[in-house]
């Protein structure tokens, strides 16, 4: 069956490149821990009619007519949240992670008030009070940080709250390879009388696979995105657990009016026909056991990594996440393993890690994942193989110098990509991703026209 067919006579350029990142998709190792591939299913609902409505409001409160079916869609995807999440509220509406999260903080807070998040270089999010984000902007962010061996400082944590007494703390991150401690951000929490919220878009699919210990007893809201290890499309939910209720029974509300008329027009319900068929799909015993697959994957690839000389941060992983440190090899080396591995086809992010020596923009780390290659059905095996490629690339450019001028900097790494594409090397590990890819095809029926 020919896709998208469509596209092809009304657009041939863009058309063209759908193709062109389709084969990409297929033919590389999709290795950014945030990224999965959906069902076919899933995607279907983003491509069908629910992209045409308007809906401000909520089921049963519309501010326009003609909005039978998208409730009945919206109340779906709330009521298979709730039982999958096992919470009281949720709203779907949010259009991505980052706007969820800002809505937490209007429910909540006012601006100045003191908040804390993870710090972002230690792994930390934007949103949970960066300072290049509003949410240090608008609020007094007090970050906490990691230890040495790069586990959360729990100590660090409550020395701040007690001193600072923050209106609100989050737990979860974005770049963080080990359990998050809820139980032990909750104590805090509750001692200096803080909101917590748990920030799971990475997890939250392997927490509802069973993965991954679940925040609700501890927190009183909870955020995701959707699209991550919950393998739903790109959008996202605010959840508030019985404690969130207890602590201030008004929140589900406030939450709603921060989300519309607060901060958002009408939802997007092409999205939240998606994200109910994602939740369905979650709730599968299928999904358990991909879950499963996704940390048993992520273990396998850390130790094969560890085999081949590679230091990762912490030491290991408990997720789905593996962060590089590649200090052994000079500051600011990411940048040189990340565009090297995309030459080879092997598509990861350069990251910063805990006690960063470079800067954000070339920083010294990788951060990459299994969920995606899991969807794909890649098992130990091959985790055990990708592991000993990446080592081969990291040992090939591990020589690279960063200038510290800015113009030659632009300028070596231009030339860098160039030659890159040419190292007998990196061609021959990306004609070993190529047969591998072969071996485990993605989205198989999904043929595109010639043009
Ligand atoms: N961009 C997401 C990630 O890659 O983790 C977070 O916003």
């Amino acid at each position: 069956m020919i896709w998208f067919n469509e596209i092809s006579g009304a657009d041939p350029e863009v058309y063209a490149s759908i193709k062109r990142e389709l084969d990409r998709q297929r033919t590389g190792l999709e290795m950014i821990p945030s990224e999965n591939f959906t069902s076919v299913a899933v995607m279907q609902a983003m491509g069908s009619v629910l992209t045409n409505k308007y809906s401000e409001g909520y089921p049963g409160k519309r501010y326009y007519g003609g909005n039978q079916f998208i409730d009945e869609i919206e109340k779906t995807a709330i009521e298979r949240a709730k039982k999958l999440f096992d919470v009281p509220y949720v709203n779907v509406q949010p259009y991505s992670g980052s706007p969820a999260n800002l809505a937490v903080y209007m429910a909540i807070c006012k601006p100045g008030d003191v908040i804390m998040g993870q710090n972002l270089t230690d792994g930390g999010h934007l949103t949970h009070g960066g300072k290049m984000s509003v949410t240090g902007q608008i609020f007094r962010s007090i970050p906490y940080h990691v230890k040495p061996d790069g586990y959360i400082d729990i100590e660090e944590a409550r020395k701040l709250a007690v001193e600072n007494k923050p209106k609100l703390i989050w737990v979860g991150s974005t770049a963080y390879t080990r359990e998050f401690p809820f139980e032990e951000m909750a104590k805090i929490a509750d001692e200096v009388g803080a909101y917590l919220a748990a920030d799971i878009a990475h997890v939250a699919g392997l927490v509802v696979g069973g993965a991954h210990k679940s925040p609700v007893q501890y927190v009183h809201v909870v955020t995701t995105t959707t699209h991550k290890t919950l393998r739903g499309p790109r959008g996202a939910i605010i959840m508030v657990t019985e404690k969130g209720m207890k602590k201030d029974p008004e929140l589900p509300s406030k939450i709603d009016k921060t989300i519309f008329p607060g901060m958002q027009g009408g939802p997007h319900d092409h999205t939240t026909a998606g994200i109910a068929i994602a939740l369905l799909e979650a709730s599968k015993p299928e999904f358990r056991e991909y879950a499963r697959q996704i940390v048993a994957n992520s273990r396998a690839l850390a130790d094969s990594l560890k085999k081949n000389g590679v230091r990762l941060v912490t030491g290991g992983t408990d997720n789905h996440m593996i962060l590089i440190d590649l200090t052994q090899h000079g500051k600011g080396k990411g940048v040189f393993v990340q565009d090297a591995l995309d030459a080879a086809g092997i598509t990861v992010n350069k990251n910063t890690i805990p006690n960063e020596p470079a800067s954000p923009f070339y920083p010294s780390g990788i951060r990459l994942g299994t969920p995606a290659l899991t969807t794909r059905g890649m098992k130990e095996p091959e985790m055990r193989l990708i592991g000993g490629l990446i080592a081969d690339v990291i040992n090939e450019v591990k020589g690279e110098e960063l200038p510290e001028d800015k113009d030659k900097r632009n300028e070596v790494l231009k030339g860098f990509k160039e030659r890159i594409k040419d190292n007998d090397k990196i061609t021959e590990v990306r004609r070993k991703v190529i047969e591998l890819c072969d071996k485990f095809p993605l989205y198989p029926g999904m043929e595109l026209a010639d043009q």
